[in-house]
């Protein structure tokens, strides 16, 4: 598994400065015992670099599906430097998980293509409960803060890469 064996809270390289960066963030509400876990270890991470509170908008959807549309309307209708989507999808009895994962996917991975702007997929896809909290501020740490540090790094390589365009454009 690929998050087996490491602390998703762990942070691997030098951190850039979040000051000045803004973050649009959508959580889904479907497990929110753990969503909000999420979105407090993502916030405190981006505070922690150097964001200001006003500089991170909190959208809330149903359900990790909605969070591709939700990225989207924040993607269209804000000026925001990243989106981090949080969500936690719990396998059930049914395919639904499947349906769920594959669709958020693709819908993240696409929005990263249309739109450019990094999109950030903070979802917990869990077998059970108990791995939920494991990866939620637990002893795998929390996806959340994995999820901010992510986006910061994007948003400073993105303004790296523009601004090399600019020096190297002749
Ligand atoms: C319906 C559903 C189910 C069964 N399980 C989850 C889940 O574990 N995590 C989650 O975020 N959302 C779940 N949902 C809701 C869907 O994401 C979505 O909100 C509905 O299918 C409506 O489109």
């Amino acid at each position: 598994m690929a998050t087996n064996l490491q602390n998703l809270s762990s942070v691997k390289g030098e951190i850039p400065s979040a000051k000045s960066m803004k973050f649009g963030v959508v959580v889904a509400e479907w497990n929110s015992e753990i969503t909000d876990k999420l979105l407090e270890g993502c916030t405190s991470t981006l505070l922690k670099y150097g964001a200001t509170e006003k500089h991170i908008i909190v959208k809330r959807v149903p359900g990790t599906f909605e969070l591709t549309i939700g990225a989207q309307f924040m993607a269209e209708y804000t000026e925001v430097d990243a989106i981090i989507t949080l969500g936690c999808v719990i396998q059930g009895e049914t395919r639904h998980f499947d349906f769920i994962c594959q669709g958020v996917t693709q819908g993240i991975t696409q929005i990263n293509i249309n739109y450019n702007i990094p999109v950030i997929f903070g979802v917990l896809t869990t077998e059970n409960q108990e791995q939920a909290l494991d990866r939620s501020g637990g002893k795998h740490g929390n996806k959340g803060d994995e999820a901010a540090i992510t986006a910061i790094k994007m948003v400073a390589l993105q303004n790296e890469m523009e601004n090399h365009e600019k020096i190297f454009n002749f």
